[in-house]
Formats: structure tokens, sequence, C-alpha cells
């Protein structure tokens, strides 16, 4: 039955409407889609009465509104634990909910002077040294995850955090940010995904008129 939906905004620039739109498909709940554009006036007073942060993504599924991508990924976890969007074992699940929030709540250097841009492609980029401090902490939680559970997704199996990362590794493409082969053998993991795919070819196909949003997110 198809009566949940996720409002997100651009899928060229919006990083967290990537990460709940992942989850949401990675959690096989069938969702209709509902994307915004944050410069209208009318969609942005709906989006008010939907996600009281006033923020996407917001899933709406029976009779509830879930917002904030972190508890987005809790309740599909909790709805569909079929998904494992949290993975088995409880260290295992520790792991996931550690490296999941310390990517909600930190790398504000890396996720403000590179802001996810699917088109863009910027080979000359200088990255500043708090940005490049964000960025080797992020391989050393990926090259620890892929060593202790052995890939090809962060905690073996897909899981939540992959759902986190992903928009960090388009952002490690766009900027041609230097990584070793194994942080890059996962980035070429996640960009394979069939979801990843559909995402960024919808990106390639927007309009490219939202300049501001560059400078944000
Ligand atoms: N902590 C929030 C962050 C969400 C967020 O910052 N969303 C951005 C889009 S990427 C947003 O809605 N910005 C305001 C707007 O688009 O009008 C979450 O985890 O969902």
């Amino acid at each position: 039955m198809d009566d949940a939906t996720l409002t997100i905004s651009s899928k060229n620039y919006s990083s967290w409407s990537l990460r709940g739109w992942l989850l949401t498909k990675f959690s096989g709940l069938a969702f209709s889609e509902r994307i915004i554009s944050p410069d209208d006036p009318a969609m942005r007073a709906e989006l008010l009465l939907m996600s009281s942060s006033f923020l996407v993504p917001c899933l709406n599924h029976d009779g509830m509104s879930i917002w904030d991508t972190l508890a987005i990924g809790e309740y599909l976890n909790e709805i569909k634990p079929e998904a494992r969007l949290l993975p088995e074992g409880r260290a295992r699940r520790t792991y996931c909910r550690s490296i999941s929030g310390e990517m909600h709540s930190g790398f504000g250097p890396m996720r403000s002077a590179l802001p996810m841009n699917l088109r863009g492609d910027f080979p000359n980029f200088k990255v500043w040294t708090r940005a490049q401090a964000d960025i080797d902490r992020i391989a050393a939680i990926w090259r620890d995850c892929l060593d202790r559970y052995g890939g090809p997704f962060l905690l073996g199996e897909r899981s939540m955090a992959d759902a986190m990362y992903a928009p960090v590794v388009t952002r490690f493409l766009t900027y041609h940010v230097a990584v070793d082969p194994i942080c890059g053998a996962y980035c070429k993991e996640i960009m394979a995904m069939p979801e990843m795919v559909e995402w960024s070819e919808a990106a390639r196909s927007e309009p490219d008129d939202v300049e501001e949003l560059e400078v944000e997110f």
C-alpha cells in the first residue's frame, strides 16, 4: 500500500533529502515523493504544517509526521526491521548509530566548504584545513568500518550509515578529493547502488537555476 509520502527538496543540492530518500528506499516502504521548492512561499507554509522543523526530509506515514533524518531512519527500522537499517548484533548496531550520529551532528566545515552539488565538477578545488580535518576523520571511520566488518558497506551489509555518508561520497567525487584505494572502492560501491544511480539521474535532469543553494547544505 502506497500510503507514505516523503517530502524532499532539490535532488542536486539537498544532501539531507538524499539521506532520507535512501533510507526510505532501503527500508522497502512504498512511498510517493513530494518535491518542494525551498523558494516557494506557499510550499514553505505547507511544509511547516508537516515538518515542525521547517526542514526536509519529512516522512508522512500512517497518520504521523516524522521529521529529521535520524528519526526517519529509526522509524523505518521500527516498522521494517527486516530491512536491517540498523544491523544485527548490538555491537554493530551501536557502531552504526555512533557513526550515523557523528555524521548527523558533525563535519560542519566539510559540509559548508564542499556543498553537495551532483552536477558540479571542480578538479582544482582547494580544501581548507578544517574541512580537510573532517575529510580525514571520515576516511578513518570508513577504513575502520571496512576493516572491522569486511565491507562492501560500512557495517558489512547496507545500513543506515551508508545512507548517512552517501552525500559525502558525492562530494568527494565532485570536488576531486583524493582518497586512499579502500575509501575509493567504497565510493564506487555507493555510486553503483541502483538507488544512487536513480537519484543521480534525476539530479542531472533538474532545472539548473537554484544557485543560492550551492552555498548551503
Ligand atoms: N537535521 C536535519 C537537517 C535537515 C536540513 O538541514 N534540511 C535542509 C535541506 S538539505 C532544509 O530543509 N533546508 C531548508 C529549506 O530547504 O528550505 C535532518 O537531519 O533532517
